[in-house]
């Protein structure tokens, strides 16, 4: 598939954590995206529009300006399936996963990516949240995010303390900062206390200094409001 020529479209929102993996994974890797807001706060996600482009009313989705064999426009809709496609269509681009032959670091990397993920983000979504806060008490949607955050962040923890270097898999940065990144900014908001976990402050202190990880970064976004912006 040849991508040099195709406009490439991020369904995207200022404060998502999915979609911050991929607007990361691709200022690491130079893609240029442009990006199309859908603002969760107003429920954009859930109109009919969007609908169309994504049936599981969730961002980020990447609308890439091609047609597939059956002439229906191409959307992926899921984040990590969003960062693998970069990986695989642009292999020579700043890697985010270790070398092929390092298959147990490939490993590594993938289940640091899926305990975010998997374990961690669809619990604490924003549908979730809300679900949980129409409960009332004694359910608290606060206590409620920060308990499934921080212990996933510890078990994060656990998983990479004996191959971290300068990030989450030796000195190099992979998908695993890419995800934990917008995680630890969010986990923070609920509570959760960072120097708790030395590892993960020093990988996220290390990638808050990248640029691409600042160009990403939900207070810099076209649609953040001004009122939650850092330059
Ligand atoms: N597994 C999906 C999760 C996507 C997701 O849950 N996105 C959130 C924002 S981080 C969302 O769109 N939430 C809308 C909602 O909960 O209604 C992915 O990785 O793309």
């Amino acid at each position: 598939m040849d991508l040099s020529n195709s406009e490439l479209k991020l369904y995207t929102f200022f404060r998502s954590t999915s979609s911050a993996r991929v607007r990361i994974a691709a200022h690491l890797k130079g893609i240029h995206l442009d990006y199309v807001y859908v603002n969760l706060r107003k429920a954009e996600q859930f109109e009919d529009k969007f609908g169309l482009e994504n049936p599981n009313h969730t961002v980020p989705v990447l609308a890439i300006a091609q047609t597939d064999s059956s002439g229906e426009p191409i959307l992926i809709r899921q984040s990590i399936a969003i960062l693998e496609f970069f990986e695989e269509a642009f292999p020579k681009r700043t890697p985010l996963l270790p070398p092929p032959d390092d298959l147990l670091g490939r490993a590594r990397v993938r289940e640091a990516v899926n305990l975010i993920a998997c374990d961690v983000q669809p619990p604490t979504n924003q549908r979730i949240l809300k679900r949980i806060k129409q409960f009332g008490p004694p359910a608290n949607m606060e206590e409620w995010a920060k308990e499934i955050m921080t212990a996933g962040l510890v078990a994060f923890e656990r998983l990479i303390e004996s191959g971290a270097g300068r990030y989450c898999y030796g000195d190099k940065i992979t998908l695993a900062d890419v995800v934990l990144v917008p995680a630890v900014e969010n986990a923070t908001r609920y509570g959760f206390e960072l120097e708790s976990c030395p590892t993960i402050k020093k990988v996220f202190d290390n990638a808050s200094e990248n640029p691409a990880f600042r160009a990403g970064n939900w207070r810099r976004q076209g649609d953040t409001p001004l009122d939650e912006r850092e330059d």
